[in-house]
């Protein structure tokens, strides 16, 4: 337990602050060992005069008070109270300028919270609490002032000084140190602040936003990385062009700076008009970075540009209501990312990363909803639900609404709330009102957690030529939720003839279409669908339309033919998938299905030439292990492993040839080239080279092929591609491929997290050993949050065979590593926790031994907030 009794934040008990801040001037001394800010804040009541005079409260943490005043006069020591982590004014008056003067340690912060230093950068990550730990402040986000900072610092090693908003003045000061300062005009939350101080090159580019403003676009990163910038600089011109073009929404300020840097614990922050980033997310290059790299850069650099709006201008009352920026951003990156290259692939993989992430956790002792009503520290709020089903939240808005009537409702969501801290009940409310629509039940999906289940029987009635469907719902509990009430949800629909063709649905005897979206709000529901001449098959849940789980009977006959004929191409995905799932099911469970018809299905899809290779790429990979094992009732590893093994395995003896020829017609001999259409080529290619790895072992041809296939690469992503084959192989191909990896990649920090990764994911006996030897590699520390990831990381989210070992030797690890980490980083090494509390999951020797390892956690002194939270709810 944490030294003192964690305390537990409600959503009810939500008070507006007592005092507002309105103008914030800051003045940093940069020094890595002792940094001294000033703060002087101009605070007002904002109670009445009449009322009992309302103490101050301001929140920090570690920080060294100096000297404190108001309006100029400083206080004895009983005017105020200093706690550990509050500062208490009991009587201020009700205008005052408050004066604070702190020490921080940057150079110790190894939290990466507040002000910290990544390879000699000073840089700042505020969101959600980390402003506290840079100056006494009202640290929550309905306090909103404009902000001015000056920074001084020693020019040599901190050449470049960058705050939000516009540069005002800069200058030298004495013994080699120069200042600047800079004013932010937006009033904004103290989560929005940004400093950053070093030793940078920059790639900078002009925009001009379509009201004719010129912009200047800059990209700050270490000297000589310069030239793996320009695909992050694209893709903010494609992100800025396409706010205008979709949402009519343009960019507010004269610079827009990114700054990307090394060590930091998420993806990137939003910080108006001075982007901090984890270079991960930034730095590219043919030679370093894979497709799906590329993929990353774009839509996170769109992300955090559109958070200019929806987050920045309008921002959120309090930190329950953190899916009203982060739901409705992810909602914009995905649907930027859909105009940009394929909508239907990347639904596929946005729905894959939702099923992945999300509804283990919306079915686990995590579960929360949408905006939670509890929390203990709120780092551990970033949630799979927060983002992916918050995204879902506001697409299932779109789909009511289409895209006129969303639009609608966000011009009356950014007129109604421009400037100020709002909540997500704010948001429904535009909507509804633009649309003249009750949303009232559609909010159920912001207040209940879980994943609903739509049980679905359709029926044909020859004598009547309609086709009937009955839908049911029903939403399992949750931690804290026991009963549920039904949602409002589109369900999108088709009928497919015997031919495979769209059946016309004809709702009403209105006119003809191809889908029809089935309104549900009850637990039963039954439609008529009348005028259908014979159907062949029921095509469900089209796009994926409700974030749901389906239950449905189907034979294989059937899978089969919507595999070969949806012509929804998320739907012809998803019937493959659940034939695999099926099939491999049955092989996990003991019985030797018949593959017949299933290869016959994905024999025709290799082979259709009509369809995108990226298309082809995503229905050709078998559904991961970790998903198959969520469908079982108790998850039993080395089975489902075995039975995906052995599916590929059938895959590639059957379909040899057309594996080979995709193969050969997938190659390339342009250059490389990041466009979606290039890369699909290549994950169309890489994906056969993984089934016809998979008769390595028995066919020496195979093994040389992919060892030509590694060395012959003249990019990362088919690198990694056959090194990610090999490191499952036993035998000497596997080191030397690994060795000549280092020697080429070594001192470049960011490929050597994949090596790491690589290691940490391989299906091989050894592979914790290695991990645990790789622990002590130069490149790697716990002290830096991508190395964490990409060793620890990988073995405990991607690799089930080998985490869930059944000596209970990667529940030991997982557990003694992330004490080691909690001391280091608590957020990272909370995050890190879930795997373990899916322990009710598993077979009873397995759960005692995941139950063992967490009340291992829990017993070990010093535990952070971030720890307890997650290990504690997890028992
Ligand atoms: C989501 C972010 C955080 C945490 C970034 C930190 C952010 C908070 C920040 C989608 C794309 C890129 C990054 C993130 C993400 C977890 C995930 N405000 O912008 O949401
Ligand atoms: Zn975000």
């Amino acid at each position: 337990m944490p030294d003192s009794a964690p305390q537990i934040i409600r959503r009810e008990d939500y008070r507006s602050p007592d005092y507002r801040i309105e103008q914030v001037e800051l003045d940093f001394d940069l020094e890595p060992r002792r940094t001294r800010v000033r703060a002087r804040l101009t605070v007002q009541a904002d109670h009445d005069q009449g009322d009992e005079p309302r103490p101050l409260v301001l929140d920090g943490e570690e920080l060294e008070l100096m000297a404190i005043a108001i309006d100029g006069r400083p206080l004895s020591p009983a005017e105020y109270v200093l706690e550990e982590q509050r500062l208490i004014i009991p009587r201020p008056p009700q205008r005052f300028l408050l004066e604070t003067e702190v020490v921080i340690r940057p150079d110790t912060n190894t939290e990466l919270s507040g002000l910290y230093v990544s390879n000699g950068v000073f840089c700042t990550q505020c969101e959600a609490e980390g402003f506290r730990r840079i100056t006494w402040f009202q640290d929550r986000p309905d306090v909103m002032a404009t902000y001015r900072t000056t920074i001084r610092a020693d020019r040599a090693t901190q050449p470049v000084l960058l705050s939000n908003g516009n540069l005002v003045e800069e200058g030298e000061l004495e013994q080699g140190r120069h200042f600047a300062v800079w004013e932010d005009p937006f009033p904004k939350p103290s989560y929005l602040f940004g400093l950053v101080a070093g030793d940078l090159a920059c790639n900078e580019r002009s925009f001009t936003t379509r009201s004719g403003r010129e912009v200047k676009l800059r990209i700050f990163v270490e000297h000589g990385k310069e030239g793996r910038t320009g695909y992050a600089m694209d893709s903010l011109v494609r992100a800025m062009r396409w706010d205008e073009e979709r949402f009519g929404l343009e960019y507010d300020l004269d610079l827009f700076n990114i700054v990307a840097v090394s060590d930091f614990n998420m993806g990137a922050m939003e910080n108006k008009s001075l982007n901090i980033f984890n270079d991960k997310y930034i730095l590219a290059d043919p030679e370093t970075a894979t497709d799906a790299d590329f993929d990353g850069i774009e839509s996170v650099v769109a992300h955090e540009y559109f958070h200019n709006w929806t987050g920045n201008r309008i921002t959120c009352r309090d930190w329950f209501q953190l899916s009203l920026k982060e739901g409705l951003t992810v909602f914009r990156d995905q649907e930027f990312s859909a105009d940009m290259r394929s909508r239907p692939v990347k639904r596929i993989q946005d729905v894959r990363r939702l099923r992945a992430a999300q509804f283990p956790e919306d079915a686990g002792p995590l579960a929360h909803p949408v905006r939670p009503d509890s929390y203990i520290e709120i780092n551990n709020f970033y949630t799979a639900t927060i983002y992916e089903k918050g995204a879902e939240v506001i697409r299932m808005l779109h789909a009511f609404l289409g895209e006129a009537g969303f639009q609608k409702g966000m011009g009356l969501y950014i007129a109604r709330h421009d400037g100020q801290a709002v909540t997500c009940d704010d948001f429904v409310a535009a909507m509804a009102d633009a649309n003249d629509v009750d949303l009232s039940q559609f909010k159920r999906w912001y207040s209940q957690a879980g994943t609903p289940v739509l049980t679905v029987s359709g029926r044909y009635d020859t004598g009547r030529g309609a086709y009937e469907l009955t839908v049911e719902q029903h939403t399992p509990p949750t931690p804290g939720q026991a009963d549920k009430q039904p949602l409002q949800m589109p369900l999108s629909i088709g009928l497919l003839d015997r031919q495979g063709r769209d059946i016309p649905l004809v709702p009403g005897g209105g006119a003809g279409q191809e889908s029809l979206t089935l309104p549900i709000r009850s637990e039963r529901q039954t439609f008529v669908i009348e005028d259908v001449p014979e159907p062949a098959a029921l095509s469900l849940n089209r796009g994926f339309s409700a974030p749901v789980n389906i239950r449905i009977d189907r034979d294989a006959e059937e899978r089969a033919f919507l595999m070969a004929h949806d012509s929804d191409p998320f739907q012809r995905w998803e019937a493959g998938q659940e034939f695999a799932t099926e099939l491999m099911l049955a092989t996990a469970g003991g019985q030797a299905p018949s593959l017949a018809a299933f290869i016959d299905a994905f024999g025709e899809l290799l082979r259709d030439r009509r369809l995108e290779p990226a298309f082809v790429a995503e229905a050709a990979t078998l559904p991961g292990e970790d998903y198959v094992a969520e469908r079982m009732v108790v998850i039993d590893v080395e089975a489902v492993h075995h039975a995906r093994q052995t599916l590929r395995r059938e895959i590639a003896l059957a379909l040899r040839a057309d594996l080979e020829v995709l193969y050969r017609e997938m190659a390339s001999d342009e250059a490389y080239s990041p466009d979606a259409e290039a890369a699909g080529r290549r994950a169309l290619r890489n994906v056969a080279l993984a089934y016809l790895s998979a008769l390595a072992e028995e066919d020496a041809r195979e093994l040389d092929r992919l060892v030509t296939h590694y060395r012959t690469a003249d990019n990362m992503t088919d690198r990694m591609a056959a090194l990610r084959l090999l490191v499952n192989l036993p035998g000497p191909e596997q080191e030397k491929a690994l060795r000549d990896f280092e020697d080429r990649y070594g001192s470049d920090m960011l490929v050597m997290d994949k090596w790491f990764m690589l290691q940490a994911i391989s299906t091989l006996p050894d592979t914790l050993e290695r991990v645990e030897t790789l622990l002590g590699h130069p490149a790697f520390s716990l002290e830096r949050p991508n190395k964490v990831r990409a060793l620890i990381g990988a073995f405990t989210v991607g690799n089930p065979l080998r985490y869930h070992a059944a000596d209970g030797s990667g529940y030991d690890f997982h557990a003694k590593r992330t004490l080691e980490l909690d001391q280091v980083n608590p957020q990272v090494a909370a995050r890190l926790l879930a795997p373990l509390g899916r322990w009710r999951r598993f077979d009873d020797a397995r759960q005692e031994k995941m139950k063992a390892a967490l009340q291992r956690i829990l017993a070990a002194p010093r535990l952070s907030r971030d720890l307890y939270e997650v290990a504690s709810k997890a028992l």
